[in-house]
């Protein structure tokens, strides 16, 4: 089997995520070219040696430089800090190698065409990791809109809300500073849902905005990550750089009206990425806290029963569903056998059952079994008799 290996670029919550992908990939998708994940590269040594060991890399670095010199690499994946996407990518695209970059792109408009011009002209294959339009849900919204089942597109209207820099005492990590991530949550935020607002309905052709930052200091960091700190230089405070809310309107070529809140202080929302399309003949909502589902209305159907219907969006026949698992096993399901091995090895170290165990199953083989006395025998059965 073909092999694509690769060298990774960033290994906190995005490095985690695409090497999860990257793992399971294989299992689901046996036919594809096989992800090979031979190298890690971060600045930390410690933590990148940590992260190479327990997401399954062949190796380490801390130097992304010499990464991009061997030629045993086909794709490098960028999901380091977004001041860093530019150089690595250019240099990558210029050493020949295929580019998978996190959102948002660059910094500026600017640097963002530059890293474009740069895999043009080294013919290499570029992605970027606009990862909400794989959801089976939203891509079968697209389809709906394509197979114009919702009619002339009125309105899309999106919002993406959270709530994790609420408290003013909440550190300057560094997607609060401008220099190194381009902006708050405007393009932290609001990328994913202008993305998908560019895939399901078209392009915009104006906007109109406003933003503000509610906390302008924070206490500085001593030792950040991108959504945690810990510990700050005695009261010391910076200025935030970025926007805490970003909100739009917009018109789109096709004539539809778009409206975008990106907030990083919606209090009680801890990341609700949400759309809703409302077309001439039916409209539909997703909400990622849902992801697996899509609701629908259409116009058409009878008086008694009009309303929102919600689809379960990974049954067959839709977009991956043969690759998981059977209908009505969302997307997830496989969560719950992870989670149950965690428990197993769990108990093994720190030597105990773990649960449920065969008390667990000997309990429910009586309950099972006094069911069926009672269907034969056409009386209450009590479990004790068992
Ligand atoms: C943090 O705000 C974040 O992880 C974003 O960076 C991601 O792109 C988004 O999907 C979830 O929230």
């Amino acid at each position: 089997m073909e092999t694509l290996k690769i060298g990774m670029i960033g290994y906190k919550f995005m490095g985690k995520a695409h090497s999860h992908a990257y793992r399971d990939l294989p299992m689901f998708f046996p036919t594809h070219i096989r992800p090979q994940m031979k190298v890690i590269c971060g600045r930390n040594e410690e933590g990148v040696a940590q992260a190479a060991s327990q997401f399954g890399w062949e190796e380490y670095t801390t130097n992304w430089e010499d990464l991009l010199k061997r030629n045993d690499l086909d794709l490098i994946d960028i999901n380091a800090p977004s001041d860093v996407h530019k150089d690595i990518a250019i240099k990558a695209a210029k050493a020949g190698k295929h580019v998978f970059c996190e959102k948002p792109l660059a910094l500026t408009l600017k640097d963002s065409r530059e890293m474009l011009e740069a895999v043009e002209l080294a013919d290499v294959k570029h992605m970027i990791g606009f990862n909400y339009r794989f959801a089976p849900a939203v891509m079968l919204a697209k389809k709906l809109i394509d197979e114009g089942r919702l009619g002339d597109i009125y309105h899309f209207r999106a919002w993406f809300l959270q709530d994790w820099i609420v408290n003013p005492e909440f550190p300057l990590v560094w997607r609060l500073q401008k220099d190194i991530a381009g902006s708050g949550a405007h393009g932290d935020l609001g990328a994913h849902l202008i993305d998908l607002a560019h895939y399901l309905i078209g392009e915009i052709t104006e906007v109109i905005g406003m933003n503000e930052t509610f906390i302008k200091e924070r206490p500085l960091p001593s030792n950040m990550t991108g959504l945690s700190a810990t510990g700050n230089l005695d009261g010391q405070k910076g200025a935030v750089t970025v926007d805490d809310a970003t909100l739009f309107l917009a018109r789109f070529r096709n004539g539809a009206l778009g409206s975008f809140e990106s907030t990083r202080f919606a209090t009680g929302h801890r990341s609700t990425n949400s759309f809703e399309i409302n077309g001439s003949k039916g409209s539909v909502i997703f909400d990622f806290e849902r992801m697996n589902e899509l609701s629908v209305y259409f116009v058409d159907d009878q008086d008694d029963v009009q309303g929102f219907r919600r689809v379960l969006a990974t049954d067959p026949p839709h977009a991956y569903s043969d690759a998981w698992w059977p209908a009505g096993h969302p997307i997830g399901y496989e969560h719950t056998f992870i989670h149950s091995a965690v428990e197993l090895m769990e108990a093994i170290r720190e030597d105990r059952l773990p649960v449920p165990n065969f008390y667990d199953g000997v309990n429910c083989q009586q309950v099972l079994e006094a069911v069926d006395l009672s269907i034969n025998e056409r009386r209450w059965v009590q479990i004790s008799e068992l």
